[in-house]
Formats: structure tokens, sequence, C-alpha cells
């Protein structure tokens, strides 16, 4: 694809030969909100995340539970699939390790779709989720994660594209199958990783994909 001039101005510069930026990403210094539909009013005290499904131990957490959990700092490169990355977006939260981890989930487990406050979903492998910078995250640059930006909690899925990480997360439900969420069955890639540039799924959700995740699951 080839972008006008103009839109260097815009997005900042192509980030084509830097190996950081993934494969038909601009970098830009804004850091856009995007968010499909109304921002959802969920105030710290009314959040609950559940994580449910193939779980031995089903979990509801409050905001103050998960503020009582180890707490992980760090920093990350973000990519929406639209084209910008915004580098360098320091986030704390929990991980989502920790919780599944507590959760125990049941060996059939291989997906999960996410479920946000305002209903939009996405899903993922458990393998993606299990990942160590995948955080439930409550803090943006050091202070309380804006409504806009899926305050009071989001999940942060920081090596695959935006639309994984889940503004307003709500719920975790783990499967034994792919169900898809709301971008995906729109027609976007089953997965995102941007590194390989699934923007978009051609073709059937290659089911052997995710039996191959549920046979090579860390832990087993
Ligand atoms: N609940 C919810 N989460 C969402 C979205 C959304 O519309 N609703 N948009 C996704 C997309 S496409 C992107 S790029 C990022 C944007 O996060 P930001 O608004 O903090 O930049 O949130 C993702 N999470
Ligand atoms: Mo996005």
């Amino acid at each position: 694809m080839t972008w006008p001039a103009f839109s260097l101005g815009v997005w900042g510069y192509p980030e084509r030969m830097d190996p950081r930026v993934p494969p038909g990403q601009f970098v830009t210094e804004r850091f856009p909100i995007l968010t499909y539909g109304e921002t959802p009013k969920v105030a710290k005290e009314a959040w609950r995340l559940e994580v449910t499904g193939l779980v031995e131990t089903p979990l509801v957490l409050t905001y103050e539970d998960l503020l009582a959990r180890p707490q992980v700092e760090l920093t990350r490169d973000f990519h929406c699939v639209t084209r910008w990355s915004r580098l360098d977006v320091t986030w704390k939260g929990v991980r989502t390790r920790d919780l599944l981890e507590e959760a125990r989930p049941r060996p059939e487990a291989v997906a999960a779709l996410v479920e946000s406050y305002g209903g939009y979903t996405t899903n993922l492998l458990l393998e993606d989720l299990l990942r160590e910078d995948v955080l439930l995250a409550h803090t943006l640059f050091g202070k309380p994660l804006p409504p806009e930006r899926g305050g009071p909690v989001r999940l942060l899925v920081p090596h695959l594209y935006a639309w994984k990480s889940a503004k307003w997360v709500r719920r975790i439900v783990l499967l034994d199958h792919l169900e898809l969420g709301f971008w995906e069955r729109l027609g976007y890639h089953w997965r995102g990783d941007p590194w390989k540039e699934e923007r978009f799924q051609e073709g059937p959700v290659p089911a052997h994909r995710i039996r191959f995740a549920a046979r090579n699951k860390p832990g087993r």
C-alpha cells in the first residue's frame, strides 16, 4: 500500500526501516482514543471482573481486590490495526496470568472470550493471555486509567493489535473452542499478530492452530 505524502505530517513518520515498528504501521506521537460506540460509565466501586467458564475456581474481583494483588509496571508499544503505533506507553496493573493461575483453567481450556461493559468482546488464545506482559491495567502513565481509555480497568495485550486490549473489561470466559469476538466476527483476524500483519481473516479460522495451542499449552 502506498501512502500519500501528506499523511506523513498527520501520522508522524513511516518506520518501515525501524525493526521496532511492525510492518505497515506509522508511528504517531498522539495517542488516539478508539472506541466503537459510547464510553460506558463504570464506577470503581461497581466494577467487577469475573474469571469464569472452564476454570476450577471461578473468581469475582473488585477493584480493591485487584489493587491488593502483586502489581506490575511496564512500558510497551501499542499497535492499532488502523495503522497507528504509539511507542512507549506505561501501564500498571495485575498480570492476567496471576489471576488465571488462581482460577486454575481446566485442561480442556484453550481460548477465552473477553467481555467488556458496554457489550464489546474479543477472543484470545489462553496461551496469549498467559504471556507475562498481559495485564489487567488500572493505571496509565502513572494516573488512574481515564474512562475513555477503559477505566477503571482494561486488558492490555501488547503483543497483539490493540483491538484485543479490551477496555472496561468485565469477564474472561475460558472455553474449549474459539468463539469470535466483535471485530473478529466482522472479518478481523482471529488472532491479530501485528508482526505478521494479521489484520483481516482471509479464509476460514484454522482449527488445527487452536488444537496445536491446546497441545502446547504452558504447564502441560
Ligand atoms: N470495550 C472496548 N475495548 C476496546 C475498543 C472498543 O471499542 N471497546 N476498541 C479497541 C481498539 S480498536 C483499540 S485501537 C484500542 C484503543 O485504545 P485507546 O482508546 O486507549 O487508544 O482499544 C480497543 N479496546
Ligand atoms: Mo484499533
